[in-house]
């Protein structure tokens, strides 16, 4: 089934010089399409709608010096089953625990700056999308 996610290449990969090798991997993905790609430095209140889940954990204010320290890559990702797939690729939130092959398996050590973040579900992506790009992938 073709979906639509949305992706963040976190500070840590564009101050790194990663992002070209993410978005390969992504771009090699076949029938995968990337329709939207932008340099943007998030702001603390963008995040907390984008981390709303997280707000009030140990981890939230770091996570937002973090994600707010430096431009991310936002993107829009188009293709059969990309919402899990992404997922995939990226591996799981702990990069060390994360297997070789995965960006945070391949480039990561702690959990805080992982390189990547991707919609975990159809719901998150439509939420998530909404919030970074307002009007322009509402229901058709
Ligand atoms: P996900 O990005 O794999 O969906 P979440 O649990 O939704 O992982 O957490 C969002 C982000 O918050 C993670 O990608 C990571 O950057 C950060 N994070 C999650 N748990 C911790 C933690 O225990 N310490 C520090 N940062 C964390
Ligand atoms: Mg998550």
């Amino acid at each position: 089934m073709t979906e639509r996610t949305l992706v963040l290449l976190k500070p840590d990969a564009v101050s790194r010089g990663l992002t070209g090798e993410i978005i390969g991997r992504v771009e090699r993905k076949a029938g995968w399409v990337i329709t939207a790609l932008e340099l943007r430095t998030l702001d603390r209140d963008t995040l907390a709608t984008h981390y709303a889940e997280h707000v009030g954990r140990p981890f939230y204010e770091g996570l937002v010096e973090f994600m707010s320290s430096g431009p991310s890559v936002v993107l829009v990702v188009e293709g059969e089953r990309v919402i899990e797939g992404m997922r995939a690729l990226a591996g799981p939130t702990d990069p060390i625990a994360a297997p070789p092959g995965t960006i945070r398996g391949d480039f990561g050590t702690v959990v805080r700056e992982n390189l990547i973040h991707a919609s975990d579900s159809e719901k998150s992506a439509e939420r998530e999308l909404e919030i970074f790009f307002p009007g322009r992938y509402g229901r058709d």
